[in-house]
């Protein structure tokens, strides 16, 4: 018997599957379609980490099952390949980011063929070639015409000393990663997407996917839907204006608290506002504002959290619930960015203004309670108390007066007091009286920002806009993209874009005047790119326009798609805004791209911990590959566990699963002719039951991408059949099923052995085994006989028989008929596909 050499046939079917484009989906698919999609990888210098083929493998399994199922597939693969790591290497070593990402796209192309994925290799699209960002350009046109792409001053990471914008990633505890200066935030004009206009779609829609639930969940807590109300509060006491001239809102989301509100904090950035239009604040205040606004927003926070710091505005705010003047703070633990920018303080309430007042001594005033409206009704309620367990009603009251001396607060729901006459109403019930009585609006506040693009990169698609000293900001025509990165570009750091020093890119004229103008030097951030892509697949190489709307149509949604958990909230949210957007625009007619989404699990290495070449544990496919092939590698990565789930890499295992598949290899090559081999009811009934048994599961489990089990299963099988005596047609058989049920999972191996058995056509155009449930259930029992309750024999039988005709076959077992002569039965006992027990 010739040898398994997984390097012949992988090499072998491989090339047959290229060169007949085996995998190559139609323009149109007729009816019955599926869209199985992986997220596209960025084409790093390392190539493909193990955990990459995880999530490839568990769609390619999938798309060659539904292939086989009669369903028309769509399954491409592409590139990521504009972003910052290319330029970073390019600085370090002076090589074009263009030709290290291309060298990069061969080396991971090449790997993930040498897996043998189905994929539809004639769309394979990069974002960095211009034939595709040409497209994200006309989308940038797009949203602007829309009002939806705009230009705003912006805080950014500022490197003093590099003289130059970072990006977040560049920024390692407030330092710059290259040079360790502090970094700083800066105000400079930023372009922006307006993914705001879709905060209550973007919300609601996550309910309709099938998706992770933690990942939806992230989903969720980023757009950050906080119920509230907005309240105004006017302002007295500044100098030079009139009182109650101007105001303040402010966002709560305890307006059950308002009468607690002692003070009112605004945020340095609105200070800043305030001073910018006049107002003549202190010199104190001018240099708290300008000291705060110097950190990055995130510092500020960690900052505020172990140290509150502030000072007094020296302007009063007038409280709309007790009518009472109370002071105006600017600290910086209250955010420009988010709500309206001022809060009204209620420190007996909230952990933040609580640490605030104690600093600099502001009145903290309790207005809710756990139980009730003061002590007199704590010992009121007392029988209601004692129908708890006593160390409630003791750590209530001592709460109580914990709250009281200001050495403990309460931030829970409970019931008011000291709330005029809101006093004894519950928090929920008061929010609404409140809100009415003082016309505060309730409304929703979202955490959710717009989406900042611009980048002072290079390695990035350029934003297509063009300034003109009389014109100003003009858009690039449709007709004259793609704006082409220039090559002619110094990539060291110098504090702007790269761009702005490629006289080339630099100089045009304005399309609206003639006048010399000059490009944007800004590109945008690749997650822009990543953001349609899945689409451009469908029509790949489409130059007259971004893609045709029957093709998507035909092709989109995207049915399934997998990648990594770490993309839960960019990426993610990003499609899908910008498939809204084409939904506006009349591009798609669907609101959603991925209907249902799954996360492979990290692969960790050998000694249970992250892969990381600083711990020497990364496993690399390629040698992994090389020694056990591809089939071995695909099916022992499915087979570590279930697909959602972290698991450690096992030298061990791969090796078991390498024995299976030489186990499979000489079962289908042994198949001979066993001479006048009459296969009994029996041994017919079982084969049938295995066939159906394993069929199911394996069905059962790809179509719920419970790959590992389904393996298990076809292991299971594939011993039953070793230890089978079959006559010659039947073996011939029952191995088309294990091949083609093995196939998506090792689609060379099985590929190989069907053409052995010299069935008709490939492997991969056979349809999936079917299976008769009626062979789910082997048709025969196997009853206990026991004689005055102990057990005698066994007998097997159909599972159909009669009561009558049991006991008879009972009572002519040897076993049991040595036991009952000479005696008489009594009674029997007879419970249908379990026991006879005979009373004698
Ligand atoms: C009064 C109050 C009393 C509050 C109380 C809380 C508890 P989320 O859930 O995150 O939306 N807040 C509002 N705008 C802010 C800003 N720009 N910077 C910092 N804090 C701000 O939180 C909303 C609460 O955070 C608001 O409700 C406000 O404090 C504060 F017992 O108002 B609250
Ligand atoms: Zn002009």
């Amino acid at each position: 018997m010739e040898k398994y050499d997984h390097k012949i046939i992988e090499n072998k079917w491989q090339q047959v599957w290229q060169d007949k484009n085996t995998f190559s989906a139609a323009e149109l698919p007729k009816d019955d379609a599926a869209y199985i999609l992986d997220m596209f990888p960025y084409p790093s210098a390392q190539g493909l980490h193990v955990g990459h083929p995880e999530g490839y493998t568990a769609t390619d399994i999938y798309s060659r099952y539904l292939r086989m199922k009669g369903v028309e597939v769509l399954h491409p693969m592409g590139w990521d390949a504009f972003g910052l790591p290319a330029e970073n290497y390019a600085i370090k070593t002076g090589r074009h980011p263009r030709v290290t990402t291309a060298e990069n796209i061969d080396n991971i192309r090449r790997q993930i063929k040498s897996l043998g994925f189905s994929y539809d290799w004639a769309r394979e699209i990069s974002t960095a070639d211009p034939v595709y960002y040409r497209w994200t350009q006309w989308l940038f046109l797009q949203l602007y015409k829309k009002g939806l792409a705009y230009r705003a001053e912006a805080p950014v990471n500022w490197c003093p000393s590099c003289q130059t914008v970072l990006a977040n990633e560049q920024v390692v505890d407030g330092k710059c990663e290259r040079c360790q200066s502090e970094v700083e935030q800066r105000q400079m004009n930023q372009w922006f997407f307006k993914i705001t206009a879709y905060t209550k779609e973007l919300l609601k829609d996550l309910d309709k996917l099938d998706w992770p639930e933690p990942l939806k969940e992230m989903q969720r807590n980023w757009i950050g839907q906080s119920q509230g109300a907005q309240v105004r509060f006017y302002l007295t006491g500044i100098p030079g204006q009139e009182d109650k001239k101007h105001f303040v809102d402010i966002f709560t989301t305890r307006l059950d608290t308002i009468f607690g509100a002692t003070f009112m904090v605004i945020s340095p950035e609105l200070a800043r506002r305030w001073i910018e239009v006049g107002w003549q604040a202190s010199d104190q205040v001018k240099k708290y504002v300008s000291e705060a606004l110097k950190g990055r927003e995130l510092e500020r926070l960690e900052r505020a959290a172990r140290e509150k710091t502030g000072v007094d505005a020296g302007i009063k705010a007038i409280n709309p619930a007790t009518n009472e003047e109370i002071p105006v703070w600017v600290a910086d633990y209250v955010l420009g960015s988010y709500g309206t920018g001022a809060i009204m303080a209620v420190p007996a309430h909230d952990e933040r203004d609580w640490g605030f007042a104690k600093k600099f001594n502001l009145e903290i005033r309790q207005v809710v309670s756990p139980l009730s409206a003061g002590p007199v009704r704590i010992y009121d309620s007392i029988n209601d108390a004692l129908k708890k367990p006593p160390q409630d009603l003791e750590s209530a009251i001592e709460d109580y007066e914990k709250i009281k001396a200001g050495e403990k607060i309460y931030t829970q729901y409970g019931i008011l007091i000291n709330s005029n006459s809101f006093t004894g109403l519950e928090s929920a019930e008061a929010v609404k009286k409140i809100s009415k009585k003082i016309g505060a609006e309730l409304k929703a506040q979202y955490k959710l920002h717009d989406w900042l693009i611009s980048r002072q990169r290079y390695w990035g698609a350029p934003i297509p806009i063009i300034y003109c000293e009389q014109c100003g900001e003009v858009p690039v025509a449709e007709k004259d993209l793609p704006v082409v990165l220039p090559e002619d570009v110094d990539f060291r750091p110098t504090g702007e874009s790269p761009l702005v020093r490629s006289a080339s890119f630099q100089k045009v004229v304005c399309p609206k005047c003639g006048l010399p103008a000059r490009r944007e030097s800004d590109t945008m951030d690749t997650f822009v790119d990543s953001s349609w892509y899945f689409l451009r697949y469908c029509d790949p190489h489409n130059t007259q326009e971004i893609f045709n709307k029957k093709k998507v149509a035909a092709w989109c949604p995207v049915t399934f798609y997998v990648g990594g958990a770490e993309h839960a909230v960019m990426h993610l949210l990003y499609a899908r805004f910008f498939t809204k957007i084409l939904r506006d625009l009349g591009y798609v007619s669907f609101n959603e791209p991925f209907l249902k989404l799954r996360n492979q699990g990290l692969i960790l290495g050998e000694d249970g911990q992250k892969m990381s070449k600083s711990r020497g544990n990364v496993v690399n496919p390629d040698e992994i590959v090389d020694k056990f092939g591809a089939d071995t590698f695909r099916l022992y990565e499915m087979f570590m566990g279930p697909l959602e789930e972290a698991k450690p890499w096992n030298a061990t295992s791969i090796i078991g699963i390498r024995r299976f598949l030489e186990k499979v290899w000489s079962l289908s090559l042994s198949a001979k002719p066993t001479e006048n081999l009459h296969l009994s009811n029996e041994a017919r009934e079982e084969l049938g039951y295995w066939i159906a048994k394993t069929t199911k599961k394996v069905t059962d489990d790809v179509v719920n991408f419970r790959f590992n089990t389904a393996i298990a299963a076809l292991m299971e099988f594939t011993n039953y059949l070793q230890s089978a005596t079959l006559p010659v047609a039947e073996q011939i058989k029952v191995i088309s099923v294990l091949l083609r049920l093995l196939y998506p999972f090792a689609p060379h191996i099985t590929s190989e052995l069907w053409q052995h058995l010299g069935r008709q056509g490939q492997i991969w155009q056979q349809a999936w085994p079917e299976y008769n449930p009626k062979a789910l259930r082997l048709n025969q029992v196997i009853l206990a006989v026991q004689v005055n309750g102990k057990l005698r024999g066994q007998i097997t039988v159909k599972a159909d028989i009669s009561e009558a005709e049991a006991i008879k076959i009972a009572q002519a077992n040897i076993d049991v008929s040595r036991h009952l002569a000479g005696k008489t039965i009594k009674r029997t006992i007879y419970v249908a596909g379990k026991l006879i027990n005979f009373v004698a």
